[in-house]
C-alpha cells in the first residue's frame, strides 16, 4: 500500500468514526515508516476537518463531530509518542507553555500544535483546555518559559487571549515572555490588535513562528 493510500485510510477511518480502523491505520503508518507528524496532519486531521465541514453544512450532528474527535484521538495516542521521540533527539530550542483559553474546551488544534512543537525540538508544557488567565500567569511566574501559546476556537473565547496578555503586563511579566496566539477564528490582525508577538495559522506555521520568536530573544 502506498503512502498516499495509508494517509487516505486514516482520513476515511476518522470520517467513519471507526476507532479500530484508525488504530490499525496508525500502526500501519508507523510500520511502513511514514512520518508520524505527517500521518497526523495529512491523514487524521483531514478526516476530522471533513466531518467539521459536514457539520458546517448541517449534514452532521454534534455527536458525530464528537465521535470523529474520539477517533482522531485514538490515532493521536499511537502516533504522538513517535513524534515526541523524534523531538527528544533534537537539542531543545526553547520552552513553550500552551493551553486553550478559559471558556473553550476545543483541544485538538492546540494538541497538534503542542505535538509539532515537540517534534521540532521545543520543550512543551501543555496546560490543557479551559485554562483561566490566573493559571497562565502562575505558570509563567513559576516556569519562566520563552513562549506562551494560547489557542481559541470560539469567537466568544478570543477575548481571553487579550485578557492573558493584559494580565501579563499588570504582573510585570510581559517583557519576559513572547506570546503566540492561534485557533480557527484568530487572525493576524487580531493578534496584532491584542499585542501578541506572533500568530500561527496552522501547526507548521506555529513551529516556524516559535523558531523566529526564539531567534529574536
Ligand atoms: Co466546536 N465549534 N463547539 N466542537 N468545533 C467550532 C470551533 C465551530 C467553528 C463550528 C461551527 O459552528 N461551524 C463553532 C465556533 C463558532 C464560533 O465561535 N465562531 C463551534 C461551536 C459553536 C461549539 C460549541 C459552542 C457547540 C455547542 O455546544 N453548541 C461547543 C463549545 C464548547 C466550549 O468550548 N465551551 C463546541 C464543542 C465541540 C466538540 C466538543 C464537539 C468538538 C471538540 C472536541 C475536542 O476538541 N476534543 C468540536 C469540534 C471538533 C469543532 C470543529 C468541527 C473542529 C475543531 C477542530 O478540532 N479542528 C470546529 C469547526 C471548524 O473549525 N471547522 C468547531 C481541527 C483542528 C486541527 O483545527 O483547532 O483550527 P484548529 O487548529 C489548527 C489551527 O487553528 C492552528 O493549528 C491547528 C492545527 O493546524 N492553531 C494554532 C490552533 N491553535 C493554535 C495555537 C497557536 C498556533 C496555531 O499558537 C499558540
Amino acid at each position: 500500500m502506498s503512502k498516499e493510500n495509508v494517509l487516505q485510510k486514516l482520513r476515511v477511518a476518522v470520517q467513519n468514526y471507526d476507532e479500530d480502523a484508525v488504530r490499525i491505520g496508525a500502526r500501519e503508518a508507523l510500520e511502513k515508516g511514514l512520518d508520524p507528524a505527517e500521518s497526523i496532519q495529512s491523514g487524521l486531521m483531514r478526516g476530522l476537518l471533513d466531518v467539521g465541514e459536514r457539520w458546517n453544512c448541517g449534514e452532521a450532528f454534534i455527536t458525530e463531530v464528537m465521535l470523529a474527535a474520539s477517533a482522531f484521538k485514538a490515532g493521536l495516542e499511537i502516533l504522538e509518542p513517535k513524534v515526541t521521540e523524534k523531538g527528544r533527539s533534537l537539542k531543545t530550542l526553547g520552552r513553550v507553555v500552551i493551553g486553550t483559553v478559559q471558556g473553550d474546551i476545543h483541544d485538538i488544534g492546540k494538541s497538534i500544535v503542542a505535538v509539532m512543537l515537540k517534534a521540532f525540538g521545543f520543550e512543551v508544557q501543555d496546560l490543557g483546555v479551559d485554562v483561566p488567565s490566573d493559571r497562565f500567569i502562575e505558570v509563567v511566574k513559576k516556569s519562566n518559559p520563552d513562549i506562551v501559546g494560547m489557542s481559541a476556537l470560539l469567537t466568544t473565547s478570543m477575548p481571553e487571549q487579550k485578557k492573558v496578555i493584559e494580565r501579563l503586563g499588570q504582573a510585570g511579566l510581559r517583557d519576559n515572555v513572547k506570546v503566540m496566539v492561534g485557533g480557527a477564528p484568530v487572525t493576524k490582525s487580531w493578534a496584532s490588535e491584542i499585542g501578541a508577538d506572533a500568530y500561527g495559522e496552522d501547526a507548521f506555521e506555529a513551529v516556524n513562528k516559535a523558531k523566529t520568536l526564539i531567534a529574536k530573544r
